[in-house]
């Protein structure tokens, strides 16, 4: 396996081959079979573009060889940064053939996020669009190249500046036209990506995912949301997201014979347009959004019948709006509670009502193992809190490149600490009750309170910061920032959010509300009390 990497216990992989969970396909191979198989069939449609199976897998050949020519080869780290397009499904997937791999991030990243991913997995290349929403991707990339000096490619989908045009990477090439034979390609157990955690550390980790656990895990989402050749998936969130890319997402989908529309947006106007067009069937979204689109069904006139089922997940969702969501959409919802790290739960079509609006689902596979432990680590019984604990043939047995960190995330079984502090029902269902992590969830973007602290404190006027979360009706949480001043007086809110982005922070973890103290409340051990300082904070206006 890939140096900084953590594998399965040898025993443990050969019961998840022996069992047929692990089928020993790459996703690269697994994408050749769908073209076979579905051949002319519509695999993916993004605004006017509809690109069949077969001129998806050609095109996904081009682009490896492309790469391949560019020097980019297998195990080389390739960090991705495209928006919902279908650059992005054919970029992974030549990594993917090539045995390179893509390191997910998210297109609201900013230098801070960028040069950090790159340094830490000396990615070779970036790839980005020219301009989103916006902002200029391409002067980002100035600033990852200036400072990250393994980074020799920098790939733009749409107008290069003075980079190579992704475009060209699926002109012909010279030399032998191989995309990299079986021969020297990836083999099913090796690492095919690389998502990001949510993370509790000042900076986000990286969790390998390979071939075998991958594949798996999309076909067993895949067969649990009965999705075949007529299922039309709309990919709102970003594709980088484990929930869109792979819960069943958009390779469920695909290895299905069904078809991914990539939706550019989250507003309901324009999802439900998308909806009505292309006779959607499915498609998985946030709380936040659901919330949207339940206000949006009151005054956007848009035929919805051909939705069969919506996910909602990443972000607790509360069983008052749960209950609304199958009479205002006439379809079914389905709870998903998953990670980025693997374990990944979800309601059934046959469960009973009741479940599908109270519980966050049971486990995918029989062979997750899940245990709920006390401060002490030691089993709860069932129907009481306690922090969950996983592993399984699809969850990460260690982060990438990050002993330090794996020493205290994991076990001494290998069982992944989630930091989700959950309850199990008698029927095996999950109920989310809070948290035991310094994270933030804001709408279904998770931010590290650490990595946040360590920005606001860096500014001159603040002696100590602590983050926390407030509740909010609209996203459910946002980013509160206590500070204690530095004696010249404290900055205000409006002076810290410029502050952080000047740091290259992205937007979406910059603090939306500001608290100043005199002192922090303190635990036993002289650590912030966050419990006490969220009390306080909620009940104060500041
Ligand atoms: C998904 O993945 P991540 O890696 O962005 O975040 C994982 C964390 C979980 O540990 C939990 O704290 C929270 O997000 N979470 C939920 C939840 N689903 C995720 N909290 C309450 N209720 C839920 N239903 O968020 C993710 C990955 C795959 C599928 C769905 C979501």
């Amino acid at each position: 396996m890939l140096e900084g990497c953590v594998d399965w216990p040898r025993e443990t992989a050969d019961r998840y081959r022996k069992l047929g969970l692990w089928e020993g396909r790459t996703l690269g191979d697994e994408l050749r079979r769908w073209a076979v198989e579905y051949r002319d069939r519509v695999a993916l449609v993004s605004g006017e573009r509809r690109v069949t199976y077969r001129e998806l897998d050609a095109w996904v050949d081009r682009v490896a060889a492309g790469l391949r020519a560019r020097g980019i080869a297998r195990d080389d780290r390739v960090v991705v940064q495209l928006p919902n397009a279908c650059e992005f499904v054919v970029l992974c997937f030549a990594l993917y053939r090539l045995g390179a791999l893509p390191v997910f991030s998210l297109p609201a990243h900013r230098a801070n996020e960028i040069t950090y991913l790159c340094r830490h997995a000396e990615a070779v290349a970036y790839v980005v669009p020219d301009t989103h929403h916006g902002f200029d991707y391409r002067t980002l990339a100035g600033t990852v190249k200036a400072e990250v000096p393994s980074v020799r490619e920098v790939f733009v989908v749409g107008d290069p500046g003075p980079y190579t045009p992704f475009a060209a990477l699926s002109a012909p090439q010279d030399g032998p036209a191989d995309a990299g034979g079986p021969e020297d390609g990836p083999e099913p157990h090796d690492v095919a990506f690389f998502l990001l955690s949510g993370g509790t550390t000042a900076l986000p980790k990286l969790i390998p995912r390979t071939h075998d656990d991958y594949a798996y895990q999309t076909r067993v989402s895949a067969e649990i949301c009965g999705v075949d050749e007529t299922c039309v998936y709309l990919a709102v969130l970003p594709l980088p997201f484990n929930f869109t890319w792979g819960c069943p997402g958009v390779l469920g989908v695909l290895g299905a014979g069904g078809r991914v529309v990539l939706a550019s947006g989250t507003d309901p106007e324009e999802c439900f347009a998308l909806i009505e067009a292309e006779r959607v069937t499915l498609t998985s979204v946030v709380p936040t959004i659901a919330h949207m689109w339940l206000d949006g069904r009151e005054w956007i006139d848009r035929d919805l019948s051909s939705l069969r089922t919506l996910q909602i997940g990443s972000a607790k969702l509360h069983p008052e709006v749960a209950r609304r969501i199958e009479p205002s959409f006439d379809c079914a919802l389905q709870q998903v509670f998953g990670m980025a790290e693997g374990l990944l739960c979800m309601t059934r079509s046959t469960d009973d009502p009741e479940t599908v609006v109270t519980t966050q689902g049971r486990p995918i596979s029989p062979e997750d193992e899940l245990r709920v432990v006390d401060p002490q680590g030691r089993p709860v019984p069932v129907g009481e809190t306690g922090e969950l604990l996983t592993r399984g043939p699809y969850t990460l047995r260690g982060y990438y490149r990050a002993p330090e960190h794996n020493a205290t995330a994991f076990d001494e079984d290998g069982f992944y600490r989630t930091g989700d502090l959950v309850r199990m029902t008698g029927q095996g269902g999950v109920v989310v009750e809070g948290r035991v992590k310094d994270v933030i969830v804001r709408g279904g973007d998770k931010v590290s309170a650490t990595e946040v602290e360590r920005h606001v404190s860096a500014h001159p006027r603040v002696r100590q910061a602590a983050v926390i979360p407030v509740t909010d009706p609209v996203l459910g949480e946002r980013v509160c920032a206590c500070v204690i001043p530095a004696a010249d007086g404290a900055p205000s809110l409006k002076e810290l959010k410029t502050f952080l982005s000047s740091r290259g922070v992205a937007d979406f973890k910059l603090p939306e509300r500001l608290v100043l103290l005199d002192s922090f409340p303190l635990t036993g051990l002289n650590k912030v009390d966050k419990k006490r300082l969220r009390a306080d904070v909620g009940e104060s206006r500041g």
